[in-house]
C-alpha cells in the first residue's frame, strides 16, 4: 500500500430509507479503528462516510413517512452523521449524493467513461430488485424466484438504458488482481471475485429511465445514472478528481455483500475514467440475528444508539470488535454482549484501572527505569496490536492487549502491591503498573478512544512526581 504520510478510508455510503442498525455500525467502527490506528502513527487520514440519497427507496421511503422528499433526505442525513458521533466516530467527511460537489463529479466521471467508448444505448430486461436497487441473476434467487435476502419477487423490466462496457475489462481485471495479491481481503472473499471475473464479464445497465428522483445522465435528461454509477463515484467526490489522481482510497471497508461492485464494477469504472484504483476493498461478514441477515427490509433490527446509551458507545465499539472475528459473520446477542461486558471491562479492564489508580494515588511514584519485564510484555503487545490491525484482526489484537492486562493482574495479586511496607519498593511497583496502565490506554486509543482519554487523563506527571487521580468507575456492572 503506497502512503506516503497520507491515508484515506471510507465506509460505503448507506441508503437511507431508515436509521443505521449496528451492521452498519459495526462497518463504520471498522473503518473508524483503522483510521485512528493510522492517525496514531503520525499520518494524516481522510476518513469518509455518507449517505446514498438518490435511490428509488429514499423516494418509498419519503412517502411512507409523509415527508417531502427534501425534508426527508435532510432529516435522515442529519440522524446518520448524529449516529456516528454518538458512537465516537470520528469520520473527517461526511458525503451525501445529493450535494452539488458529488453531481459534478459523477458528470465528469461519465463524460470520461463516454469519451473512452465505455458508454452506450442499448435494450434491457431483467429481474429488478428492489432492496438492493439491482437487477439480479435468474440463479441467485431462490427455487421459488424470490430474493434470498428481502424475500421478495423480483420484477420483470423492460426499458432503453444507457450500458457500461464492463465486459472490455475482464483481462485488464485479472492483470490487475494479479499484480495486487491483496487487492481484497480476506483472501477467500478475493478468490469468489476472481473466479467471477473467469467466468466472463457482461455489460451493465448504467441508468435507469427517468423517474422523479436521481442524478440525470448528462445530455440526456429522459435518463437517470443508475445507483451504482452514481454511488460507487462518492469516494472520488470527497477528495475531488484531482485529489483522487494523487492519492486514491487507500482502504473501502465494507460487508461482504457490495464487494463485486467494489472489486469489479468500480475499478472498471476508474480504468475506463483513466484514474487511479483504490489500495484496497476490505469485507466484513454479516452480523445476523439469530442466525438471519438483519435488515432495514427484514425489520429485525437492532439499534446501536439504544445500546450505546445502556453500556457505552466504547462497550459497543469493543464488543463488535472482540467477539466478531474479521470476516466472518458474527450472531448478535445481548446477553453475550453483557457478559463480555462484565468480564472484560467490568471486571477487566474497569477493575485493573480502578485498583492501580487507587493505590497510586495514596503512594508518591516517582518516575523511574521500567521493570525489564514490564518494558517486554508493553513492546511485545504493541508489536502484536500493529500487525493484527494490518491484517485487520482486531479480536486478536484486542485479546493481546487483553493479555497484557492480565499480567498486570497478576503482578497486584501475586506481589500483594497493598501490603507491600517498603514505602520505595512499593511506589517502584505502582510506577511499573501505572506505566502498563498508560500504555495499555494508549494502544486503546483506535478502540475504544473515550476509555483511552480519560485513563489517560488520570495518569499525569508534575515533574517527575505522579498525580494520579482515580477516575469515576469506567464500567458499572450491568445485572
Ligand atoms: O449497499 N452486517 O447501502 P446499505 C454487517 N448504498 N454489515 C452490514 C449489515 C449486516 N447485517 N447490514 C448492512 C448500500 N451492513 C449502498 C452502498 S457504497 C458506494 C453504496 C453494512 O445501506 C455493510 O457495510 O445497504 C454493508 O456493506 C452496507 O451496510 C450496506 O449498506
Amino acid at each position: 500500500m503506497d502512503s506516503n504520510g497520507e491515508f484515506y478510508i471510507t465506509t460505503p455510503i448507506y441508503y437511507i430509507n431508515d436509521k443505521p442498525h449496528i451492521g452498519h455500525a459495526y462497518s463504520t467502527i471498522v473503518a473508524d479503528t483503522l483510521a485512528r490506528w493510522r492517525e496514531a502513527q503520525g499520518e494524516r487520514v481522510i476518513f469518509s462516510t455518507g449517505v446514498d440519497e438518490n435511490a428509488q427507496k429514499t423516494v418509498d421511503a419519503a412517502k411512507k413517512s409523509g415527508e417531502e422528499i427534501h425534508a426527508y433526505v435532510d432529516r435522515l442525513a442529519d440522524l446518520w452523521a448524529g449516529t456516528w458521533a454518538k458512537l465516537g466516530i470520528g469520520n473527517t467527511d461526511f458525503i451525501r449524493t445529493t450535494e452539488e460537489r458529488h453531481l459534478e463529479t459523477v458528470r465528469d466521471i461519465w463524460g470520461r467513461m463516454e469519451a473512452a467508448g465505455d458508454i452506450y444505448k442499448g435494450q434491457y430486461q431483467g429481474l429488478y430488485c428492489r432492496g438492493h436497487e439491482a437487477f439480479m441473476k435468474e440463479d441467485e434467487l431462490t427455487p421459488d424466484g424470490l430474493c434470498p435476502d428481502h424475500k421478495t419477487k423480483p420484477e420483470l423490466v423492460t426499458e432503453e438504458n444507457y450500458f457500461f462496457r464492463l465486459s472490455n475489462y475482464q483481462q485488464k481485471l485479472l492483470d490487475f488482481y494479479e499484480a495486487h495479491g491483496d487487492f481484497v481481503a480476506p483472501a477467500h472473499r478475493f478468490n469468489e471475485v476472481k473466479a467471477f471475473v473467469e467466468r466472463g464479464l457482461e455489460d451493465i445497465s448504467f441508468s435507469r429511465e427517468k423517474k422523479e428522483w436521481g442524478i440525470p445522465v448528462p445530455n440526456d435528461p429522459s435518463q437517470v445514472i443508475y445507483v451504482w454509477a452514481d454511488a460507487l463515484v462518492n469516494y472520488v467526490s470527497v477528495v475531488g478528481i484531482e485529489g483522487w489522481d494523487e492519492h486514491p482510497a487507500d482502504i473501502h471497508v465494507m460487508a461482504k455483500d457490495i464487494v463485486k461492485f467494489h472489486a469489479v464494477i468500480w475499478p472498471a469504472m476508474l480504468m475506463s475514467a483513466g484514474l487511479p484504483l483504490p489500495g484496497q476493498v476490505i469485507a466484513t461478514g454479516f452480523l445476523t440475528i439469530d442466525g438471519t441477515k438483519m435488515s432495514k427490509s427484514l425489520g429485525n433490527v437492532v439499534d446501536p444508539l439504544d445500546l450505546a446509551a445502556r453500556y457505552g458507545a466504547d462497550a459497543l465499539r469493543y464488543f463488535l470488535l472482540r467477539e466478531v472475528s474479521f470476516g466472518d459473520d458474527g450472531d448478535f446477542s445481548e446477553a453475550k454482549m453483557r457478559e463480555r461486558y462484565n468480564a472484560d471491562l467490568a471486571n477487566g479492564l474497569g477493575n485493573f484501572a480502578a485498583r492501580v489508580l487507587t493505590l497510586a494515588e495514596k503512594a508518591e511514584v516517582k518516575f523511574g527505569n521500567l521493570d525489564g519485564e514490564f518494558e517486554e510484555v508493553i513492546a511485545s503487545t504493541k508489536r502484536t496490536v500493529a500487525e493484527k490491525l494490518g491484517v485487520f484482526r482486531f479480536s486478536e489484537a484486542l485479546a493481546a492487549i487483553w493479555a497484557a492486562l492480565a499480567f498486570g493482574d497478576r503482578f497486584v495479586n501475586e506481589k500483594k502491591v497493598w501490603e507491600i511496607k517498603d514505602e520505595a519498593a512499593r511506589a517502584k511497583a505502582l510506577f511499573d503498573l501505572v506505566s502498563l496502565l498508560d500504555n495499555i490506554a494508549a494502544m486503546l486509543a483506535p478502540f475504544m478512544p473515550e476509555t483511552s482519554r480519560t485513563i489517560a487523563a488520570a495518569i499525569r506527571w508534575d515533574g517527575d512526581v505522579l498525580i494520579a487521580a482515580k477516575p469515576e468507575i469506567l464500567f458499572p456492572r450491568i445485572k
